[in-house]
């Protein structure tokens, strides 16, 4: 899965000249600020692809804020990892705040500050079999 979404997301700055942005708030003002970063690569690949599911990578939606949007593709679905958890994907994100997580079993985690990566580089990571952020079992994809 990390494989497929690095590749994805090499494309996408091969053609647009930078990284997938870390929140879509540029398209959805007023999202509940869970899950950011999965659920705008999902929706920057999926417009990309101009297709839902672009990538064979479950999808999921743990804060339960699906819905449509102009460009046909849903916003609020997620990118998850194999026990159903959203990525933590985080690039430079200028004013867009970073937000939170809810992970499968419902548990609200802050994205923390010092996971932003330096200008031109991401972050691409997986919470691991517990669902925590930064315990030890977190598996590193960038
Ligand atoms: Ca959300
Ligand atoms: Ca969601």
């Amino acid at each position: 899965m990390g494989a497929q979404l690095r590749s994805a997301i090499a494309s996408w700055a091969a053609a647009r000249g930078g990284l997938p942005p870390s929140s879509t708030l540029r398209w959805s003002p007023n999202d509940n600020m869970t899950n950011l970063g999965s659920e705008s690569l999902y929706y920057s690949l999926a417009n990309m692809m101009k297709r839902d599911a672009p990538l064979p990578v479950p999808i999921g939606d743990t804060d339960g804020d699906r819905r449509g949007s102009p460009s046909g593709i849903e916003l609020g679905l997620e990118y998850v990892d194999a026990w159903g958890n959203p990525f933590v994907y985080v690039c430079p994100r200028g004013d867009d705040p970073l937000g939170e997580l809810r992970n499968a079993g419902g548990t609200i985690t802050p994205v923390p500050v010092r996971l932003e990566p330096a200008r031109g580089d991401y972050v691409l990571r997986s919470m691991g079999p517990d669902g925590k952020l930064g315990t030890r079992d977190d598996l590193v994809l960038e």
